[in-house]
């Protein structure tokens, strides 16, 4: 039998605290053995004989996770309370990896929760090892995502991340004979500490069906989308702390569900397999990251995929506007939408039909609402890397939306032709509508014209978008372009992945560098001078 290290004597202890009491619990060794042992009993029904490294990850983890939910829902109260203008942050991808150590540091408790983990025999670096990798996401454009919720936190900026909870992440990669073999990434196989499931917060999201345009006596126009089939978008919610501030920003991710309801006559005439595979089919929409966010894929599962979630995390932004808000005039003051690319661009669209179809807005002001609400991300000046969607496999999947977008384009249109007068090649090459067979939609162009904002993922980026790629965009709405960033977050890129160098930087000038990088220049620049003067 192998031999166990004795757990910390806990025979003078009170007896153990329900889970979730223990989150006022001080952040020493002692009170982190309890919670550890704690979870592992409560949550796992594990002890020191039984628990596999899994469940001692998994008690760890949740040690960690339980320190975060007081904050998590403090910071959450405040926002409420002040009805503070948040950000919200769409992307598809959100590439934020292993999340104990991430929140060990942010939490500053390195050194007692190492200490408290040796008192049961574990080494926090093997737990951190068996942590899956949350790959949800393929490079750049993921991984700025998750450094950006990262900076908000710690700058302690009301934001809310809105993206995907895939099935399958990027592939695990091992090497055979020198050679890359892909396998599939099952991330959430053994589940996963960190995502809560919110049911309670399900949106039902529509697709196919057609419209339905009515006049009424005032000549006013009306639009029903009707004869949809429905999937619903169930959340996970994901705590983002940040640096040492006790704030915790959210992190929702949407998972597909099919409905029955629709299927019902299958059910009635007792063809109950035929009612659940439409049911499986819906809910394959969330399973799998697409390889790649450079290449246009152009299939009506990707397309589904990036609807479904800019519809849901829409409509759930929607509720939380309305409740301490009624007047849509003030959505901008209280919503900022940034776009991480035009994945998400749909959203623009369903805005405008919730605003012109739902609320009965007119089209001028519904616009001044939407554009004053989003910005815009671009990753690539790559042409054939933009996003365009077919126009047929628009009209069927989402006619309402199609009908939107001609509208949006129709009236820029005339305003480039008033502002650049007889220029037809300027029309051509900032229409949304790119001709061919079939016809296609540029999503950049919508994504540009609807918003107040647009960037690059980095200066030399951000320049090269206003001479090559947008120039036509920047001529027309200079003051729309700009940077925003132009780099990573030192917490996980020094600070995590490189212990050592990080000590040697807190032993020379100190710790504030991780949450202010500056400072570290502040403080080394006397020293680098005296070296050069010396
Ligand atoms: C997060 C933290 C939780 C809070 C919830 C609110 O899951 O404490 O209750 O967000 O969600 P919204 O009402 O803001 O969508």
């Amino acid at each position: 039998m192998t031999k166990h290290p004795n757990p910390p004597d806990k025979s003078s202890a009170a007896g153990p605290l329900p889970a979730g009491m223990r989150v006022h619990a001080g952040l020493d060794v002692e009170a982190l053995q309890q919670a550890f042992h704690e979870r592992r009993t409560f949550s796992l029904a594990k002890d020191e004989y039984t628990a596999t490294i899994h469940d001692n990850l998994m008690s760890a983890a949740y040690t960690i996770r339980d320190l975060m939910i007081d904050r998590w829902i403090k910071t959450q109260q405040r926002y409420h309370k002040t009805n503070t203008k948040r950000v919200y942050y769409l992307s598809m991808e959100f590439l934020i990896g292993r999340l104990m150590m991430h929140g060990v540091l942010n939490l500053g408790i390195g050194k007692e929760f190492r200490r408290a983990l040796e008192g049961y025999g574990l080494a926090l670096e093997e737990l951190v090892e068996a942590e899956a990798d949350a790959g949800l996401g393929n490079g750049g454009l993921g991984r700025l995502a998750a450094c950006l919720m990262d900076s908000m936190s710690t700058l302690g900026v009301p934001a809310t991340g809105y993206g995907i909870m895939f099935d399958y992440g990027i592939f695990q990669q091992k090497i055979v004979n020198g050679y890359q073999v892909e396998a599939p990434d099952s991330w959430l196989r053994l589940g996963t500490p960190w995502a809560i499931d919110r049911p309670e917060y399900t949106i039902r999201v529509r697709f196919y069906g057609h419209t339905q345009h009515h006049y009424d006596s005032s000549g006013h126009l009306t639009v029903e989308w009707v004869d949809t089939e429905d999937i619903l978008a169930m959340p996970y919610d994901i705590p983002l702390p940040g640096y040492k501030n006790d704030v915790v920003n959210t992190l929702r991710l949407w998972s597909a569900k099919g409905t029955l309801d629709f299927d019902l006559s299958y059910f009635n005439h007792g063809d109950y397999i035929r009612a659940y595979e439409r049911k499986i089919a819906s809910e394959n929409i969330t399973k799998v990251l697409y390889p790649n966010d450079n290449v246009s894929a152009g299939v009506e599962l990707r397309l589904k995929q990036e609807y479904l979630f800019s519809a849901a995390s829409l409509a759930d932004i929607i509720r939380r506007f309305r409740v301490h808000n009624s007047d849509f005039n003030d959505f901008p003051k209280k919503v900022a939408i940034q776009l991480n690319d035009t994945h998400p661009g749909l959203a623009i669209v369903e805005l405008m039909r919730i605003l012109l179809d739902e609320e009965g807005l007119e089209w001028a002001q519904a616009w001044e609402i939407t554009v004053n609400t989003f910005a815009y991300t671009n990753h690539t000046l790559m042409p054939e890397a933009l996003e365009s969607w077919s126009v047929p496999l628009l009209q069927r999947l989402l006619p309402r939306h199609l009908e939107i977008i001609y509208e949006i384009n129709a009236r820029f249109l005339r305003e480039v032709s008033n502002r650049f007068l007889g220029d037809p090649d300027r029309l051509r090459r900032m229409s949304m509508v790119q001709e061919g067979d079939p016809k296609k939609i540029r999503m950049s162009a919508l994504c540009i014209v609807a918003s107040h904002s647009v960037n690059g993922v980095s200066a030399l980026h951000s320049e090269l978008i206003e001479q090559t790629l947008f120039r036509d965009f920047f001529e027309m709405y200079p003051e729309r372009f700009n940077c925003k960033t132009n780099g990573v977050t030192p917490r996980r890129w020094l600070l995590e992945s490189n212990p050592r160098l990080s000590d040697l930087i807190t032993e020379k000038i100190g710790n504030v560098w991780p949450a202010e990088l500056s400072a570290r220049t502040r403080a080394i620049s006397p020293l680098s001078s005296a070296r050069r003067t010396g």
